[in-house]
């Protein structure tokens, strides 16, 4: 019976696969952006079939044998047969080669375009050697053929032309990292897929195949660097069992250029080192972060270094012993110099000092400038506040000339709908990168902070906290992927449109056909805009549910510090709404340049976007739209809702170009995504309305729930908290 049962199961499988169109078969969005499905096009099949038909590389390091299998495993599926391999070139063979291994590469590409294509830059060239069209992928190191070998595959995934190839890429930034949250028994903080994917507990004599698919991705997309701990850092993860435990993860990311990094809870030798302090200035205490080094280097030889999060939300710190943040971060960094290691010292510092959370990190760490070792970057968040759904770029980019400065984005959606809303990053992220600060006259944007073009400096980078988990997607939200893609794509070149990043995520995540791919960039492209407007419109910000962050909740007021509670940043009362920071109020705008703070100073002129993050505005005050404020409020939260139901729509007609698992898994999500944006537009607006005492105007549907009824509901287990 058994039998019976299998072969009629084959025989149906035989006939799916048969006749269900390669698209639509089941996927779960495992192989993220890698599919390599055959391609769909018989032009373009043929095309690349002609251009390419074998494949020569010599797999003489372990990098260059992941560039093999990845060729392979690409092409393979790609074109839909398996390829010979070329030990002699001919016509249609691809060859990926170390410039320096290979004289044909000196004879076809410029020295001067090798050396300017640095460590990791790569180069793709179609070229006639000895008779033989051909196509050459080479750099100056192993990892830079890597990297030309994924552009490579996402030329094809995409289906652009392999004619007359001729392609140089280097990456924008330096380090190019994630940041994940995660602790050591595998809850990540502000996690929405799942638990960690590091298993700590089997590590390091099980080697989950994942982690090479972690590697192989990240790879993909130019990531360098995992910081594998939450930054709320334990001090276990330094001691021997653990250290061994990362040396088996950084054996598996070494050939996909990972370095590994580490949180360094700053009591750690109180705490596992049993000193009686951890004062940066005690000669015990560098001892032990020298020998802590030394010992972390003997196993992981090109450990990356430290990200610390010190003195901020009860994590200890220099202050704990009077000293300041250079002190703390110059310790460590001291201690990883020898090894070439490096310090992140976040800026993410607050306390209650200030007359207001926006000024702290810049008030701490600015008269610090000059005072950090060369291996120390500051690594601070896009914003002053706290990952909002919109802010303004944080005052410090610019402010500090003698310090390289890291960009911090934030790729879990802890305020950005968590794990169900399609929000994709990429405007957020280009809109704080494109910002001018204006420290040294125009064009003094955020990114060329990041990239150390304006003050010389050589490090650099950026960092995205990472959005995965054991997810069978990932990322629990398929569009969460396209937030990790991002990160990558930006980190190497933030000139990239999101537009761009948008159209070869989808190209490769879904397919070529143009209607989906020009729906779904619909779709992502209007997101962010959507969720700011169906929960923060107009410069509000921070009025989420308390400690989870989930849902509204502007009429919180109850948590022992001020600038925990909502209510301190949207500031409503009878006389309107929004948060004074100009020279009447916190004068946080003071931090910065004179033309950003007059762009923002008056709020006649003031760019609406950021109108309640620096005014405390009148209800009747008239809006460019010619609205009073009050109504531009409830236009702009119900427009969000339509948006967000748009999306919802777009999606729908998206039935027969996507596989039905994952087009399910969407289809469900942006109900979901919708129901909340009507929870977020009516709890918000009933709550507000009790001070504007305005009606909302009767053309759009009104609330169907009390404000009574929003302000009991109660998430005790919202995920990530
Ligand atoms: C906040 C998160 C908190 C993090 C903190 C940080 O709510 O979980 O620990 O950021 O960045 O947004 O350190």
């Amino acid at each position: 019976m058994k039998r019976v049962v299998s072969d009629i199961t084959k025989t149906a499988g035989i006939f799916i696969l048969l006749f269900v169109p390669a698209c639509l078969l089941a996927e779960d969005g495992y192989d993220l952006w890698l599919r390599y499905k055959i391609v769909n096009d018989a032009g373009r099949l043929a095309h690349y079939r002609q251009t390419v038909t074998g494949i020569n590389i010599n797999a003489a390091s372990p990098t260059l044998l992941a560039a093999k299998e990845e060729l392979e495993k690409g092409l393979n599926g790609l074109l839909g047969k398996k390829l010979p391999e070329h030990n002699l070139l001919q016509n249609g063979s691809v060859m990926a080669v170390k410039a320096a291994a290979s004289d044909i590469v000196s004879r076809v590409i410029s020295k001067e375009l090798l050396a300017s294509s640095g460590k990791e830059g790569f180069i793709i060239r179609s070229a006639v050697v000895r008779n033989k069209r051909i196509i050459i992928i080479t750099g100056n190191t192993d990892i830079s053929v890597l990297y030309g070998v994924f552009h490579f595959l996402r030329i094809l995934q995409t289906q652009q032309s392999l004619a007359d190839l001729a392609i140089q890429s280097s990456p924008s930034l330096q380090l190019r990292l994630l940041n994940h949250w995660d602790n050591l028994d595998r809850h990540v903080e502000r996690g929405y897929a799942g638990f960690s994917i590091w298993n700590w507990h089997t590590l390091p004599d099980y080697r989950d195949p994942r982690y090479k698919d972690y590697a192989r991705a990240n790879a993909s997309v130019g990531i360098n660097g995992v910081s594998l701990t939450n930054v709320n850092a334990n001090a276990m993860v330094l001691t021997r069992p653990y250290l061994e435990k990362v040396a088996a993860l950084a054996a598996i990311f070494r050939p996909y250029g990972i370095r590994v990094y580490l949180t360094a809870r700053f009591s750690a030798p109180i705490e596992i080192g049993k000193l009686s302090t951890a004062d940066p200035l005690n000669d015990s205490v560098q001892h032990w972060w020298s020998n802590k080094a030394k010992e972390i280097y003997s196993l992981i030889p090109d450990f990356g270094g430290f990200l610390v999060k010190a003195n901020s939300e009860g994590q200890p710190g220099p202050q704990n012993y009077g000293r300041n943040h250079a002190d703390g971060a110059n310790l460590l960094a001291d201690a990883v110099a020898p090894y070439q290691g490096i310090v992140m010292w976040r800026a993410f510092v607050y306390s209650q000092q200030s007359n207001d959370r926006f000024k702290q990190a810049y008030e701490e760490f600015k008269p610090l400038d000059g005072q950090f070792r060369k291996n120390v970057l500051v690594q601070v968040k896009n914003g002053p506040i706290d990952f909002q759904p919109r802010e303004p770029f944080s005052p410090l980019f610019g402010a500090m000339e003698k310090t390289p400065l890291m960009m911090e984005f934030q790729l879990t959606q802890e305020y950005l709908g968590q794990g169900t809303h399609l929000v994709f990053e990429a405007p957020m992220f280009k809109e704080v990168l494109q910002a001018d600060t204006y420290v040294k006259g125009k064009g003094a944007t955020v990114a060329k902070v990041v990239d150390g073009s304006l003050y010389n400096h050589s490090l650099n980078g950026m960092a995205g906290v990472a959005n995965i988990g054991n997810d069978i997607n990932w990322t629990g939200h398929l569009f969460g992927q396209a937030n990790w893609y991002t990160l990558g794509r930006l980190a190497w070149n933030y000139e990239l449109s999101s537009e761009q990043i948008a159209d070869e995520w989808i190209r490769q995540t879904f397919n070529n056909k143009a209607f989906l791919v020009s729906t779904v960039k619909k779709i992502m492209l209007s997101s962010h805009e959507a969720m700011v407007s169906y929960m923060t419109p107009l410069g509000l910000h921070h009025i989420m549910g308390n400690g989870h962050h989930y849902g509204p909740a502007p009429w919180s007021d109850n948590l022992p510090r001020p600038d925990w509670n909502p209510v301190y940043y949207h500031r409503a009362d009878s006389a309107g709404i929004g948060f004074d920071r100009t020279s009447t109020g916190s004068n946080a705008l003071a931090q910065y340049s004179a033309e950003v703070r007059h762009r923002y100073e008056d709020p006649g002129d003031c760019d609406e976007k950021y109108l309640l993050w620096f005014h405390h505005v009148s209800w009747k005050h008239i809006m460019k739209s010619g609205r009073t404020l009050w109504e531009e409020l409830c236009y702009k939260y119900y427009s969000g809702v339509e948006q967000a139901r748009l999306m919802q729509q777009q999606w729908n007609q998206l039935e027969n170009d996507v596989d039905k698992e994952r087009f399910e898994h969407l289809r469900m999500l942006l109900a979901i995504q919708v129901k909340e944006a009507i929870w977020w537009r009516n709890a918000c607006l009933l709550y507000f309305q009790g001070f504007s005492k305005m009606p909302i105007p009767s053309a759009y549907e009104q609330p169907d729930k009390t404000l009574e009824y929003y302000k009991n509901l109660r998430f005790p287990y919202a995920p990530g908290n």
